[in-house]
């Protein structure tokens, strides 16, 4: 049986800071799998439904290591490639510096392996098998073949009727503009079925700050299901029958990246699963709150019974 969620995007590895500050001066940094789309591939299988990855990563040891941990993890990975041309992406965070509650992440992807992605890496047959299709913002700013690749899986997805779910994850530096990556996620975002974005994602593609018009504008665009993070604030989603809240859960942060993934991945791992609305932002909340307790983006990503042991607690 193939994957019931499949994503396409960047694996990275990525070095965390172990202590706190300006990078030029820690000395100590972990090794980490991450990638947004990987995240939620390996947020989906844990917690029980099967998952698969559409990536490129380099023929070096990095590469393997990412085969390694999402085939540990049980996600497909028949659709990765070993690209031999080029390496795979990596990343630094430095955390807690500047601002002292969040991280900076610094990339050395440019030319990697993934951003080589092409329209022949996606198979129809393999999208038409799932149930749905995840991608974000990141992969369209890789590189103009990584662009037609995510048009592709979506014509593919709407074509086969899957359901496409997209984190608008606007990443400023991988964008020659930022108008340049409005025209270009907003046709995208129209065909979208779930979508993840946050206030300041949200006021970049609609020119709006006000909550409730961000929500009616994606709705207006053909959005089936908006949901907007808001970090320590909670989380809000609407449909164009429903609304519903979540706050969120207080937390010690070690490291907020990852949280968005570990958030996107649960909400469409309950959906898919029938739970409602308001229960499927409880639990994403839940998700995105327990990620961050730790370094790393895919270590703390929770089972089902890790989120229930929340919401009964
Ligand atoms: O959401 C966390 C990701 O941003 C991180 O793992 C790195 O995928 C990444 C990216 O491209 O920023």
């Amino acid at each position: 049986m193939g994957p019931e969620v499949i994503a396409l995007g960047e694996s990275l590895i990525q070095f965390n800071a172990v202590t706190r500050g300006p990078l030029r001066h820690v000395v100590y940094f972990e090794k980490h799998v991450a990638g947004a789309e990987t995240t939620v591939s390996v947020c989906v299988r844990r917690q029980g439904l099967r998952s698969g990855l559409i990536t490129r990563v380099g023929d070096d040891e990095f590469g393997k290591c990412i085969i390694n941990w999402v085939r540990g993890e049980g996600v497909d990975i028949s659709q990765i490639r070993v690209d031999p041309e080029a390496p795979t992406g990596i990343y630094f965070v430095q955390r807690g510096f500047p601002i002292p509650s969040k991280s900076r992440m610094i990339y050395y992807r440019k030319g990697s392996a993934a951003s080589r992605l092409s329209p022949s890496d996606i198979d129809p047959e393999y999208i038409g098998g799932a149930k749905l299709f995840h991608t974000t913002g990141i992969t369209p700013a890789l590189s103009y073949t990584a662009l037609e690749s995510t048009r592709k899986a979506v014509e593919t997805a709407v074509a086969k009727g899957v359901l496409i779910s997209f984190d608008t994850n606007i990443r400023p530096v991988l964008w020659k503009s930022m108008e340049k990556a409005v025209d270009t996620l907003l046709p995208i975002i129209s065909k979208v079925d779930i979508l993840f974005t946050d206030p300041t994602d949200a006021s970049i593609l609609l020119g709006v700050k006000d909550m409730e018009e961000v929500l009616k504008g994606f709705l207006r665009m053909g959005v089936d299901t908006v949901v907007l993070k808001l970090g320590e604030r909670g989380a809000l989603a609407a449909t164009a029958s429903e609304r519903a809240s979540a706050d969120a859960m207080p937390v010690y942060v070690e490291d907020p990246i990852g949280a968005g993934d570990a958030f996107a991945g649960t909400f469409i791992t309950s959906r898919l699963k029938g739970r409602s609305l308001s229960e499927s932002l409880t639990r994403a909340v839940i998700a995105g709150s327990l990620v961050v307790t730790v370094r790393g983006d895919e270590e703390c990503l929770p089972s089902e019974d890790d989120i229930d042991a929340n919401i009964h607690k």
